[in-house]
C-alpha cells in the first residue's frame, strides 16, 4: 500500500463493475485517480478493458459522489459525522427490529456481488437482524438457471460454463456477450474469443429476438419470438432423439433418466414448434444435427432466457442438450471452473440442506424461498401488506430497486411508506432519495478486490487479488466496518469495538478453514495472525480452498500473501473435467428429469395452443451503463441509445415514423420515448434499455437527471412470474404502442 501519497504512482486493480473482472491499472496523484488503462500482464485480462472501466476515474471523481453520510431533514438531506449518523440509526431502527426481526428487510443489490466487504459481512448483519426478509438481484437475473443447475447437479451456485476458447460450436441464447462482456460466464475480451472461434473454424449461433452486436457476428442468428426458448431447446433435443444423435459418453454413468427425458421431449418437434417460436423447422432441426456432430459444442443461456415465461425449463433443457450431447465436462463443451478461494462446487455437500430452496415462504404471496431469498417481486408486497410480519424498515447495500425491480410505482411506494431505511451507496438516486440516513462507501482506491463468486464462472482456473491501493482517510470508513457497526447497532452494542466484531467473524471463520483443510485450529489463528477484516477472511478461504497452502502444509500452497506478490494473477491452466467428484446431489448423480420441472411442460403444452400477443417488449444493455448506475459519470452516447426499438413492419402498421415520441403502455403503466425504427429488431417486438428513468424529485444526480431516459420497469408487472421461481418476465410481455407527437421536420 502507498504511504507517500505525495508522488505519482501505478497500482494493479481489478475492475468491480461486470462479470469479466478486468485487470487494470490505476495512475494515482496523490489520492487522486489521474488515469486508468488496461493491465497487459493480467494473466487472464491480459490488456482487456472496456469504456466503463476506463472510465472509473470519472466515478471515483464525480463531483454527485456522496462522500459524507447524509441524514434526512424534512425533505431533503443534512451532512452528518459518522457518530451521528450510527447514533441516529441507533435511536429508531433497534425499536423496530425488536417489534419483529423479520419486519427489517435486506437488499444488496449487483455491486455486492462483486466486493470482498459485502460478500462476507453482510450475512453477520443479516443473522444480527435475524430477519427471513433478504432481497438481492438473484431472484431478477439468474435464478431460473440457479435452480435448473441445482436440481441437476446440486447446487445452484456452481454452473458449467462454456469452455469457449476450445469450443468448436457456441449456441448463445438470450445474451449480448459484445456488450455485455458475459454473464454467468467470466472471459475477459469475449469479443476477441469469439473472433479466434470463428478464425479456427468454429461457430457461432446466436438466438435473440434482437439483431445484437453479439448476433451480428453470428454465423446465423435466430430471431426468436421472446419467451420461446423452451420450446426451441426441447425440439432441438427431440431431433437429437428422433434421429438417434444422443451420444452421452462417460456421463452415461453419472446421469438418471436420458430415456425418459428423451422420451418427453418428443411431443416438442420442430413443426410442433415452429409456429410459436417463429423459427423454421428445417433450421431447427439443422441446429440440432451440427450441434450433435460437432467435435465439441455447448449452448449457453442467459438474461434473456433466464427472465421470461419458460426460464427454469429453458435453462433445464440447455443442460440436457449440452449432456445428451456428451458435452457437459470436456474441453469445448460446458464445464466447472475450480473456484481458487473455494465454494459450493469444492465443499462438501450440505446433507442438512441438500437443495436450498423452498425452505420457508414469503408471507403474502407464498413464494418460495430461493438460496436464502425471497424474490424481488414481492418486496413491495411484504412492505404495503399490514399484518405480523409486515416489512416496517430496510437496509440497502449498493442497489436501486425502485430501477431494478419490476412494478417501480409500487416498490417506490414501498419504499415511501417504509418506517425507517438505511442505504449503504454513493449516490442520492431514485432509491436512496427515500432513506433517512445514507452511509456512502470509501472510494475504490482504499479496497482490496478479489472476485468470490464470478471465480465460479472463470473460463480458466486462475487467481487474482489486487490489494488496497491507499488507507482510508479520515472521514472514510470501509464497507466491512459500516456493516459490522450496523451489525453492533443490532444487536443491542452499538458502542462495541469493530475489532471484537471481527474477531467474531472470523471465529467462525478459522473454525470451517481448519476443518476444511484438515488443520489443527491453532496452525490456522497463528498463520493468520496480522491479518483483519475481508484480507483475513480471504486469506482463511484462499488456503483452505482447492490450491491452498493448508495454513503450512502443502509448500508453496496459495495464500493471500502469495497473491499480494503476483498482482497480475496465477494461471492454474485450462478447465479439467470435474465429474463426479463436482457433483452436491444427494446421490452423487444427474437426475435428468427432476419432477419440478416436469410439473411445467403441461404449462408448455397449453401455451402452444394459445393466441401470440400483437406487440411484447424486451430489454437491452448498454455499453456505458451499469444497470442504472454509470450514467451520471460517464459521459452518454446521444439520447437515442435510450430510444424504443421497433421493427418498420410494426411500425408502418401503427402509423409511426422514426423520431416520433411515443407512449409504451403496459398493464402496470406508461412511459414514453422516442422511437427508432430498425430492422434489428424482430416484428411484433420492442425494446427498451433496462436502468433508466432518473426522474422525480430528491435526486443528485445531475448529469443523469438532465437525461433522465424511460424506466423500463415502471412497465413490468409484478403480479406475472415464471411460476417455479417467482423470476419476472422482463422479457416478453405484452406492450401498446402510441403516438404522442410527431418530431419538427
Ligand atoms: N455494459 C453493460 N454490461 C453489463 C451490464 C450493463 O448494464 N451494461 N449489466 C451486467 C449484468 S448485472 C448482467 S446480469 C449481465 C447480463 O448480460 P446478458 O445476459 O448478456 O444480458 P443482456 O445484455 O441484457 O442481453 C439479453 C439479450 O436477451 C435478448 N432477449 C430478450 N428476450 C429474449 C428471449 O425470450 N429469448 C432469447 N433468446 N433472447 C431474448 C435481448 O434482446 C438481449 O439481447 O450484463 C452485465 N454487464
Ligand atoms: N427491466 C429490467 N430490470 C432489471 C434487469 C433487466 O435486464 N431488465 N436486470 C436485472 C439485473 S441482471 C440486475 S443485476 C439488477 C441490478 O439491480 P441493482 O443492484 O439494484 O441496481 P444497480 O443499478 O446495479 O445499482 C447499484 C447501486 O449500487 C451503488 N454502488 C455502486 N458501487 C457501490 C459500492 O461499492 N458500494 C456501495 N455501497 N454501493 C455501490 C450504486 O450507486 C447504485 O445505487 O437489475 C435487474 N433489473
Ligand atoms: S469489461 Fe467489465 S470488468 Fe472489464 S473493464 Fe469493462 S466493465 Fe470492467
Ligand atoms: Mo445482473
Amino acid at each position: 500500500m502507498l504511504t507517500d501519497t505525495s508522488a505519482t504512482t501505478v497500482g494493479a486493480r481489478i475492475c468491480p463493475l461486470c462479470e469479466a473482472t478486468c485487470g487494470l491499472l490505476f495512475e494515482l496523484g496523490g489520492r487522486t485517480v489521474t488515469s486508468v488503462r488496461p493491465n497487459p500482464d493480467d494473466v487472464f485480462t491480459a490488456g482487456h478493458s472496456c469504456a466503463k472501466g476506463l472510465g472509473l476515474g470519472q466515478l471515483e471523481n464525480d463531483p454527485d459522489v456522496i462522500r459524507t453520510p447524509l441524514i434526512r431533514d424534512g425533505d431533503d438531506f443534512r451532512e452528518a459525522t459518522w457518530d451521528e449518523a450510527f447514533a441516529e440509526i441507533g435511536r429508531r431502527l433497534p425499536p423496530i427490529i425488536a417489534a419483529d426481526p423479520n419486519s427489517c428487510a435486506v437488499y444488496s443489490g449487483n455491486p455486492a456481488a462483486h466486493h470482498l466487504d459485502p460478500s462476507f459481512y453482510t450475512l453477520p448483519l443479516i443473522s444480527a437482524i435475524g430477519t427471513r426478509n433478504v432481497y438481492s438481484p438473484a431472484s431478477i437475473d439468474t435464478l431460473p438457471k440457479n435452480y435448473a443447475n441445482a436440481l441437476l447437479y446440486g447446487t445452484g451456485l456452481g454452473m458449467a460454463v462454456p469452455d469457449i476458447d476450445r469450443t468448436s460450436y457456441l449456441l448463445i441464447l438470450g445474451s449480448n456477450p459484445l456488450v455485455s462482456n458475459g454473464s454467468t460466464v467470466t472471459a475477459p475480451g469475449i469479443g476477441r474469443r469469439l473472433e479466434a472461434l470463428r478464425e479456427r473454424g468454429g461457430t457461432l449461433v446466436v438466438v435473440d429476438p434482437a439483431r445484437t452486436r453479439t448476433a451480428e457476428v453470428a454465423d446465423l442468428h435466430l430471431a426468436i419470438r421472446p419467451g420461446t426458448d423452451a420450446f426451441l431447446l426441447l425440439a432441438l433435443v427431440s431431433v437429437i432423439a428422433t434421429e438417434g444423435l444422443a451420444a452421452p459418453g462417460r456421463l452415461t454413468g453419472y446421469v438418471d433418466g436420458l430415456d425418459d427425458v428423451l422420451r418427453l421431449t418428443e411431443q416438442f418437434t420442430p413443426d410442433a414448434v415452429a409456429e410459436i417460436c417463429g423459427i423454421d423447422a428445417d433450421v431447427i432441426r439443422r441446429i440440432a444435427r451440427d450441434f450433435a456432430a460437432a467435435d465439441s459444442a455447448v449452448a449457453h443461456s442467459r438474461m434473456g432466457s433466464c427472465t421470461q415465461e419458460f426460464g427454469s425449463v429453458a435453462n433445464w433443457m440447455v443442460e440436457i442438450l449440452n449432456i445428451v450431447t456428451g458435452n457437459l465436462d470436456r474441453p469445448g463443451g460446458a464445464m466447472f471452473p475450480v473456484p481458487p478461494a473455494g465454494g459450493p462446487t469444492t465443499w462438501p455437500a450440505n446433507p442438512k440442506a441438500p437443495l436450498v430452496f423452498d425452505r420457508w415462504r414469503s408471507r403474502v404471496r407464498n413464494m418460495p424461498e430461493a438460496m436464502g431469498e425471497i424474490p424481488a417481486v414481492c418486496f413491495a408486497e411484504e412492505v404495503l401488506t399490514p399484518g405480523p410480519g409486515q416489512v416496517r424498515s430496510l437496509i440497502t447495500i449498493s442497489g436501486n430497486l425502485a430501477r431494478s425491480f419490476p412494478n417501480s410505482h409500487a416498490v417506490e411506494a414501498a419504499l415511501a411508506d417504509l418506517e425507517f431505511m438505511v442505504c449503504i451507496d454513493g449516490y442520492l438516486n431514485e432509491t436512496t432519495r427515500y432513506a433517512d440516513v445514507i452511509l456512502p462507501p470509501p472510494p475504490l482506491t482504499t479496497r482490496g478486490h478479489h472476485d468470490l463468486a464470478l471465480t465460479h464462472f472463470q473460463v480458466r482456473n486462475v487467481a487474482r487479488y489486487t490489494a488496497p491501493l491507499l488507507e482510508p482517510s479520515p472521514g472514510q470508513v470501509p464497507e466491512w466496518q459500516i456493516l459490522l457497526r450496523l451489525a453492533a447497532i443490532v444487536r443491542g452494542e452499538p458502542e462495541r469495538p469493530v475489532t471484537e466484531l471481527d474477531d467474531e467473524v472470523a471465529t467462525t471463520a478459522i473454525r470451517r478453514a481448519a476443518k476444511l483443510a484438515g488443520c489443527e485450529l491453532d496452525d490456522v489463528v497463528r498463520a493468520t495472525a496480522g491479518r483483519t477484516g475481508p484480507q483475513r477472511l480471504l486469506d482463511l478461504r484462499l488456503r483452505s480452498g482447492p490450491y491452498g497452502d493448508r495454513f503450512g502444509a502443502v509448500p508453496g500452497g496459495l495464500t493471500l500473501e502469495l497473491l499480494e506478490r503476483n498482482p497480475n494473477g496465477i494461471d492454474y491452466g485450462p478447465l479439467q473435467p470435474r465429474i463426479p467428484e463436482v457433483l452436491r446431489t444427494p446421490n452423487g448423480r444427474i437426475n435428468l428429469v427432476p419432477d419440478a420441472l416436469i410439473a411445467d411442460l403441461p404449462r408448455l403444452r397449453d401455451t402452444l395452443a394459445q393466441p401470440v400477443p400483437e406487440l411484447v417488449l424486451v430489454n437491452r444493455r448498454q455499453r456505458r451503463g451499469m444497470n442504472s448506475w454509470l450514467h451520471n459519470a460517464l459521459p452518454q452516447p446521444d439520447t437515442g441509445q435510450c430510444a424504443l426499438f421497433m421493427n418498420p413492419f410494426d411500425a408502418a402498421a401503427r402509423n409511426l415514423v422514426d423520431g416520433d415520441t411515443v407512449r409504451i403502455a403496459s398493464k402496470t403503466s406508461a412511459v414514453v420515448a422516442e422511437l427508432r425504427i430498425t430492422d434489428a429488431m424482430r416484428q411484433g417486438v420492442v425494446s427498451l434499455p433496462h436502468g433508466w428513468g432518473h426522474d422525480g424529485r430528491g435526486l443528485r444526480t445531475t448529469r443523469s437527471a438532465a437525461a433522465p431516459g424511460a424506466n423500463v420497469n415502471a412497465l413490468v408487472d409484478d403480479t406475472v412470474v415464471e411460476p417455479l421461481t417467482g423470476a419476472p418476465i422482463f422479457n416478453g410481455f405484452p406492450v401498446d404502442v402510441t403516438r404522442v407527437e410527431r418530431p419538427q421536420s
